[in-house]
């Protein structure tokens, strides 16, 4: 028997699924003790469902449903103590979801309870809960493969949009139809008569209630830090102690901000934190210095070379070096066993070992430019639309998505690299770190490169997308734009499926399909939307160029 299956990332091994230790450096324990999260997640889900239709609602179980799920999306959380802890918590909520339907309903639930949804005790020892966790894995051969397919997709399309429903959270904001589908999704798993057409409608349903997900994130950002506006960054350094942020939450970078302002610490943004410098709200700190470094998957040599302190609060965390380990923390849903974990708000521990670090020299570097939100495109919405009329912009690409490591990555910043010069790219997500240094110019002032943020802010390419629809009065498939999308996680699962519920057509999709789709599933995508695989950079332009 394999020591463990997980295919839920690009990087799943062979193509197909990792099964002695992940290639992200997820180990045989962990996958299984993440498994029976996933299972018990199943079970809370079905009950936290039943109970919402009785009018019984418990933000607890809320909450805790979205960090949990964020907790098993790749390269957040390593350490099998924390996870064995979330098991514990997720059989409690269980049974608070449970109790809270009885109470709403005033008897026990009269159908039949499914296996996954029945009472269920923890083992207490971490190795019984592996061992547990085994019994349910991520492969159910009782199912038909092709409806097992789409139910891997609306489960990952559940933990992409978790984390960005913990961003929206953590800012204050929360919305009951996000938890309450959330929930139906999770649940509907359990449900043995559902068909695999119901299931597409749930992924299509994820995908929508994704867009209204990641619109409260981007609402909850303006509302906090005002909309991101064009904002120059600097890729260099400043002479001082420094302290590196990776990750994408935005409050825990301004909580930092606040805690270091005047002690000559300068703040660096890894990765998907570059978006914060557009934020009025937060550049307004002077020692948000600039952007250290490159993709994520560059973070072992990168991070050695770093003079200071580093902390994740989101994927994408890797296996740290001896040589930095020391210095890095984590907080929020990521854990790595031996690194320090910041519970809370009180980030001294992080400022003293920063102050305890040698720190930069001042060398400054390269400027890139960011904060090209809908808000900011928009503002300009006049002359974007006069340079389609008077043909200076022949065509959008949105070339956005995540990074990784596979070598034939370079196909995205070979598009970037050979786009004509009249077309305008529009990037979102941490793929951008394979062609937002390139210098492509502008368009007439308007630059050829927009960074338009974080991988949620999907929603804001969406919003110029049917803005730009409206203007024209047709279609998005109508509108001169091409979409070339990088996956890697599960935040870009949802937002494919995001796209896909808008009826986007078209889409390239790479480096390589996820392995957890069947070539009936496939077909039906290619029948229905025609996404594709990328191809040759050339051929694939020339094709989208007309
Ligand atoms: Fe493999 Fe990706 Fe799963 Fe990690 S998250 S074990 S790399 S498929
Ligand atoms: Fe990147 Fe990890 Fe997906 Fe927000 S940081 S996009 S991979």
């Amino acid at each position: 028997m394999a020591e463990m299956f997980c295919y839920q990332c690009e990087q799943a091994a062979q193509g197909t699924g990792c099964t002695v230790v992940g290639v992200c450096g997820k180990q045989p324990d962990v996958a299984a003790l993440q498994d029976l999260i996933v299972w018990g997640l199943k079970g809370l889900g079905f009950w936290a469902d039943l109970a919402r239709k009785k009018g019984a609602i418990d933000r607890e179980i809320d909450v805790f449903m979205i960090e949990a799920l964020f907790s098993t999306v790749t390269n957040v959380d390593f350490d099998p103590e924390s996870l064995g802890k979330v098991v514990r918590q997720t059989a409690a909520m269980r049974e608070k979801a449970r109790a809270l339907f009885e109470k709403a309903n005033g008897a026990p639930f009269a159908g039949t309870v499914p296996e996954g949804a029945a009472p269920w005790v923890p083992k207490t020892t971490l190795s019984d809960l592996v061992e547990e966790g085994r019994k349910h894995p991520v492969k159910d051969p009782s199912l038909d493969p092709d409806i097992h397919s789409v139910q891997q997709i609306l489960i990952y399309g559940c933990k992409g949009m978790a984390a960005y429903a913990d961003h929206a959270h953590i800012l204050g904001k929360d919305d009951d139809g996000i938890y309450a589908f959330i929930h139906r999704a999770m649940g509907s798993t359990l449900d043995r008569s559902l068909g695999l057409m119901d299931f597409v409608g749930l992924a299509m349903e994820c995908g929508k209630v994704n867009i209204e997900c990641t619109g409260l994130l981007n609402q909850a950002h303006v509302e906090h830090y005002q909309a991101a506006t064009p904002t120059k960054v600097n890729l260099g350094t400043r002479a001082g102690k420094a302290i590196l942020v990776s990750g994408h939450d935005m409050k825990m970078l301004e909580e930092l901000l606040k805690q270091t302002a005047g002690k000559g610490i300068h703040i660096y943004t890894h990765v998907e934190m570059l978006p914060a410098h557009g934020y009025p709200g937060l550049k307004k700190y002077p020692h948000l210095a600039g952007n250290y470094g490159g993709a994520w998957q560059d973070q072992g040599k990168e991070f050695q070379n770093f003079p200071g302190a580093m902390i994740f609060n989101t994927n994408c965390i890797q296996r740290p070096a001896e040589s930095y380990k020391d210095r890095l923390f984590t907080w929020g849903r990521v854990k790595w066993p031996g690194v320090r974990h910041i519970d809370g708000w009180d980030f001294s521990a992080v400022i003293d070992k920063a102050l305890a670090s040698p720190g930069f020299e001042e060398k400054p570097g390269q400027e890139i430019t960011v904060g090209f939100g809908h808000q900011a495109v928009l503002g300009v919405a006049d002359k974007v639309i006069e340079a389609v009329k008077t043909g200076a912009i022949r065509r959008f690409f949105v070339i956005g998505g995540c990074d990784g490591a596979k070598t034939g990555r370079n196909y995205y910043t070979r598009f970037a690299e050979q786009l004509p010069k009249d077309t305008v790219i529009l990037t979102l997500a941490c793929g951008k770190y394979r062609f937002n240094k390139l210098q492509l110019g502008d368009i007439g002032g308007i630059p050829r490169l927009l960074d338009v943020g974080q991988c949620n802010d999907a929603y804001s390419a969406v919003q110029i997308a049917l803005a730009l629809a409206g203007a024209f009065k047709c279609g998005v498939n109508d509108l001169p734009l091409s979409i070339v999308l990088s996956w890697y996680e599960q935040k870009a699962v949802v937002v494919l499926l995001s796209l896909l519920s808008l009826g986007i057509r078209n889409i390239k999709l790479g480096p390589s399909l996820p392995a957890f789709i069947t070539p009936n599933v496939l077909s039906f995508l290619v029948d229905k939307f025609n996404i594709g695989p990328i191809g040759s950079v050339e051929e694939d332009m020339a094709q989208m160029l007309g």
